[in-house]
């Protein structure tokens, strides 16, 4: 697909979820490379930059796009031609879609160990590494429940409650304000994540806020299921997450509405890291104290080099 397409079907929700357009994203940029015909370093860097831009606009909140982009960019500075620059974007690209989709297997592997028989499980919204661990403890023979949320506007719990009943498992769908209501029964939350910031606030689907306030509440574990390249280099040096606001129109059409009704429609909240019980990741199950530590380790001295980028 090509950047242009790539960044419309990002911005419509065609596709969606933190780790698909972070590999949309890597894809687009071999797509740009693989495509340029020419032979001039200068035309194929500023189309490459503008490729970046666009693709970074497309959606705000997720730093898997951030880290996608910019792993698939990792070295060309250096790179002498046109050719190997090609080369360098394409096999970076390459690495990075294959270890993100190995990332999320892994995740499945680890975050299935906390998962018993008899165990009920909530998730919410539609997170492919939350759903890994699921389908993972599931096809081990494990024997459990699933409430998923609906997820308004969007309602990805569709998508959710419909990958799980087709592996076969036992899965109900409730609506988001249902939560602190089946949390009497729920013994495990899953959630995915778009973004963890340096001191360890999970930023993930609106109302994942409220399933940990009311996991909290009823002493139940909160799991997030994240790759870790969802971890945020530029938190760590102060930068904020933005919050996406979308459409109006996404909550209520206006026709149904007295002119001066206000509509706010934010698509990510933020939790705090002392309601994360453990941050499962393809390189363990780790604190939210520990994000900070596996960030800095994985990145080293690229850290510097990419803020500011
Ligand atoms: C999706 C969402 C998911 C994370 C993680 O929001 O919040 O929990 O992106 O997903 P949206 P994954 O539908 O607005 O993109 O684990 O698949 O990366």
């Amino acid at each position: 697909m090509d950047v242009d397409t790539t960044v419309e079907a990002i911005r419509s929700m065609e596709i969606r979820g933190a780790g698909r357009i972070a590999r949309a994203g890597a894809s687009a940029l071999a797509d740009y490379a693989s495509k340029y015909e020419g032979d001039d370093p200068k035309e194929f860097m500023i189309g490459l930059m503008d490729a970046k831009s666009k693709i970074l606009d497309s959606r705000p909140t997720a730093v898997s796009l951030w880290n996608g982009v910019h792993a698939t960019l990792r070295g060309v500075e250096n790179c002498g031609s046109v050719t190997d620059a090609k080369e360098l974007i394409i096999s970076n690209a390459d690495r990075f879609n294959k270890g993100s989709l190995e990332a999320v297997r892994s995740i499945g592997e680890i975050g299935a160990k906390r998962i018993q028989d008899g165990d009920v499980i909530l998730t919410h919204c539609n997170s492919s590494a939350a759903l890994s661990v699921i389908k993972t403890a599931h096809r081990q023979g494990k024997k459990f429940r699933v409430y998923a949320t609906e997820s308004r506007p969007w309602r990805q719990g569709i998508l959710t409650v419909n990958e799980l009943a087709k592996e076969g498992i036992d899965i109900t769908l409730i609506i988001d304000s249902a939560v602190r209501s089946v949390m009497k029964s729920v013994t495990k939350v899953f959630v995915g994540a778009d973004t963890i910031t340096s001191h360890g606030t999970l930023v993930n689907k609106i109302g994942t806020s409220q399933l940990a306030l009311a996991a909290n509440e009823a002493r139940v574990q909160f799991y997030v299921c994240s790759e870790t390249y969802k971890f945020s280099p530029m938190t760590l040096f102060g930068d904020m997450v933005t919050i996406e606001e979308r459409d109006h129109d996404e909550v209520a059409k206006r026709d149904i509405l007295e002119p001066s009704v206000k509509i706010f429609n934010p698509v990510f909240d933020s939790t705090p890291s002392k309601y994360i019980d453990g941050i499962i990741t393809e390189v363990g199950l780790i604190s939210p104290g520990s994000v900070y530590h596996v960030m800095t380790r994985q990145l080293g001295d690229d850290i510097f080099k990419l803020i500011g980028d």
